[in-house]
């Protein structure tokens, strides 16, 4: 099992057998309130009835379609709203299965790129320390998650890492973004006297750091890796793999805050989490470099199910429903609602530590005396318990529910976690 303590987990397992809107229904026949959109994916929620016809349809339509040398009209029909939706000149999707497949494709064109315009030497990658960029070689070596990287060898040559923003002395109980911290962004000249600019292919950085426990960005420090990126013709991807489709309340987190990447990465959201799917959005230069290079296959790069059928109609689906509802709009009116049930557990036991932007917000607690990540877990499983799937990274509580959240439902998550930490040591 991914990312799962298996023994533990088979000792007492939670099996999910439905789902619909905001809810799971478990094997053991209880109702549970998402709080997490699955896996911050589900962001239309559950088995929405014309995503899902839209899937059943193109099942008994066209299953599958080769990737390599065909192409069938909903994967067009699919990037070409993608793109309408994405900032800037961000107008190209190459597509993929997953956020890692996402990650390492936008790798892979930020180096090809510089190639194909004369740099093969810029062959460094920058990520950040506490980043996660999936699982793939590409991601785990820009990622900076230590776990994720220390049992399985070197990583990939030539990366280098910016430092965090997370700085509970300064930002603890920010509501949004925090004022303190675009000077990190600096650290990456540092890394650009150090290493030559002329030796660095991309930064990549998630816009909002999810995974390792929603981490807004400072105010101003995302333009100045902008700025500092584009003085030195290095290329800007955001992973958007989260915050994509709507969870900011903006279409793309760079909407959010203002600041235009040359790539961006994302999945999840763009199916609603119906089928799996990811791609990445490549500016109109990238995409016109490649188009001027040798005849022939411009990028070998692709996946079997690179723009899967049942992806594409699960996709078109879903943006048509994001769209119907007004969901990302819906998102950032709700924004504040979860910000205020959020920041009223300010003061619950253990709580040292409030955050949240967008539709996203996390409860970071003390850690127990030589057992990290422990009091988090009973946290997680005591909401399990009580009805409401959070999501535990470390002490942290992570919570994103689906765009269609009403505020009521907002109440019981919080009222459940504030109930479950007053009760746990
Ligand atoms: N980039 C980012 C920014 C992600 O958040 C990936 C890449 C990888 O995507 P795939 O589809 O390969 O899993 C992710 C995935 C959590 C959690 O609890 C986060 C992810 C996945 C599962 C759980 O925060 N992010």
């Amino acid at each position: 099992m991914p990312f799962t303590a298996n023994r533990q987990f088979k000792a007492a397992p939670r099996m999910l057998v439905e789902a619909e809107g905001m809810y799971y229904k478990t094997m053991d026949g209880r109702r549970l309130l998402d709080g997490f959109a699955g896996l911050w994916c589900c962001n239309a929620g559950h088995c929405r009835k014309p995503i899902v016809e839209a899937i059943q349809r193109q099942a008994a339509t066209m299953d599958y379609a080769p990737a390599f040398q065909m192409g069938h009209p909903l994967s067009f029909q699919l990037a070409s709203r993608i793109a309408k939706l994405a900032p800037g000149n961000l107008d190209h999707v190459f597509f993929c299965n997953s956020g890692s497949e996402a990650v390492d494709t936008a790798l892979k064109i930020a180096l090809a790129w510089h190639r194909s315009q004369g740099r093969g030497e810029r062959i460094r990658l920058i990520g950040r320390e506490r980043g996660y960029h999936g699982v793939g070689f590409g991601g785990i070596s820009v990622g900076g998650i230590p776990t994720n990287r220390k049992m399985f060898g070197a990583m990939i040559a030539g990366v280098d890492h910016l430092p965090h923003t997370h700085n509970l002395e300064k930002n603890a109980f920010t509501r949004g973004q925090p004022e303190w911290g675009a000077q990190l962004a600096d650290e990456l000249e540092r890394l650009v006297a150090l290493h030559d600019a002329s030796t660095i292919a991309a930064v990549i950085v998630e816009p909002m750091a999810g995974s390792t426990g929603v981490l807004v960005p400072p105010k101003g420090y995302l333009q100045r890796l902008r700025d500092i990126t584009s003085k030195h013709g290095i290329l800007l991807i955001f992973d958007e793999v989260i915050t994509a489709f709507g969870r900011m309340g903006t279409n793309f987190a760079a909407d959010k805050y203002g600041v235009q990447p040359d790539m961006i990465t994302f999945a999840k959201g763009v199916t609603s989490g119906t089928v799996p799917m990811g791609g990445v959005l490549v500016s109109s230069p990238i995409y016109q470099a490649f188009m001027s290079g040798p005849a022939g296959i411009e990028l070998f790069h692709g996946y079997t199910y690179s723009a899967h059928p049942l992806a594409c109609a699960a996709g078109v689906a879903t943006l048509d429903l994001y769209e119907e509802e007004g969901l990302f709009a819906r998102a950032a009116k709700m924004a504040p609602k979860l910000e205020s049930a959020l920041h009223a557990l300010k003061g619950v036991r253990n709580v040292i530590d409030i955050r949240n932007d967008g539709l996203v917000g996390a409860v970071e607690l003390a850690p127990r005396a030589g057992a990290p990540g422990g009091r988090g877990f009973d946290a997680y499983l005591r909401c399990y318990e009580k009805g409401v799937l959070v999501r535990q990274t470390g002490d942290i509580i992570a919570i994103a529910p689906a765009l269609i959240v009403e505020e009521a439902q907002i109440d019981q998550i919080t009222q459940t976690l504030r109930d479950v930490l007053t009760a746990i040591d």
